[in-house]
């Protein structure tokens, strides 16, 4: 008979079986994805939150077993290592501008861009003229009214919180909420091949001076306890295009240290990259650096792997 291991009276996953904690963990071993290892516990008939509460329970205990093997000289012999209760990651398909035949410049709809620079690991490519000065007004005069100070993803909880690591102002637009921010979306859909659907609603963000965002990854953390639940809106990240509103005086670059990479905050130019895996081998670890001079105003589209509801 399979027994309970929940030992603290009343928790929601008292149910749940040693059958179904050693499942999770050979579901996380074979790469699985965390949400679609919920979607499947779901499916077959476990309440959210329990399956939630049940594969972060299980999945930090089996961690912490396996670092204390790890630790310890008489324990077995470790052969793979303790990460591996996360995920593996295998690569998905990422959004990819087609840039065949080595294109300068591409149109969109009429709206001509041109390609400034590409690199291929990591997946970085900076666009020319991406938005006209209009546009970015536009964006600049819809948000102001809006701002508050930047919230992040606590990956712990999947909630939002006020970040020290961003010092800027932001908000954010539902998708497709006013003509300018529909033409917007249309237009970096077809220029990456993703759709619409799949972005989240647009950033804003506004730096003064000082302000920076020190250097992150945009993907969610699978080691993180509250990621399933943000996976379950839409699945991973795996793009990520910042557009500048404005030229700052001094300083605002956005920086890629992995590859001693900067660019330059140039009104109506974008940065693109892309992640095929929620892992920093894919090198796109990058920041915001203070704003030297002057203030900084960007609008950032993050693209998922489904669609983002
Ligand atoms: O404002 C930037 O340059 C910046 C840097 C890093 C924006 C983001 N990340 C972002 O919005 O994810
Ligand atoms: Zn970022």
């Amino acid at each position: 008979m399979n027994t309970s291991t929940s030992t603290t009276q009343g928790s929601i996953t008292q149910g749940v079986t040693d059958e179904l904690r050693r499942w999770i963990i050979d579901q996380a071993e074979a790469g699985c994805r965390p949400q679609d290892v919920l979607a499947a516990m779901q499916k077959s008939g476990w309440h959210e939150d329990v399956a939630m509460a049940a594969m972060e329970e299980t999945l930090t205990a089996h961690l912490a077993r396996r670092q204390r093997e790890k630790a310890s000289p008489a324990g077995p012999a470790e052969t793979t290592p303790a990460s591996s209760a996360v995920p593996a990651q295998q690569p998905v398909p990422v959004p990819e501008p087609d840039l065949k035949g080595g294109a300068s410049w591409l149109e969109v709809e009429g709206h001509r861009l041109s390609v400034v620079m590409t690199m291929r690991q990591p997946r970085v490519i900076v666009f020319g003229g991406l938005l006209s000065d209009a546009e970015c007004d536009g964006l600049i005069e819809q948000a102001r009214p809006r701002l508050a100070r930047s919230e992040t993803v606590d990956t712990r909880t999947g909630d939002s919180e006020v970040n020290v690591a961003r010092t800027s102002d932001g908000m954010f637009f539902e998708r497709g909420e006013s003509p300018l921010i529909q033409r917007i979306e249309r237009r970096i859909s077809l220029l990456l091949g993703w759709p619409v659907l799949h972005g989240e609603g647009l950033q804003i963000l506004h730096y003064r001076p000082g302000a920076e965002y020190k250097p992150h990854h945009d993907y969610f953390d699978p080691a993180h306890s509250g990621t399933p639940r943000i996976l379950q809106r839409g699945g991973q990240r795996v793009g990520t295009l910042v557009m500048y509103l404005n030229t700052p005086e001094a300083g605002g670059a956005t920086t890629f240290p992995d590859v001693g990479l900067e660019v330059a905050p140039v009104r109506g130019n974008a940065v693109f990259f892309s992640y095929d895996r929620a892992h920093p081998d894919t090198r796109t670890l990058h920041g915001g650096a203070p704003v030297v001079a002057g203030e900084k105003w960007v609008a950032t589209k993050w693209l998922r792997e489904g669609e983002f509801h």
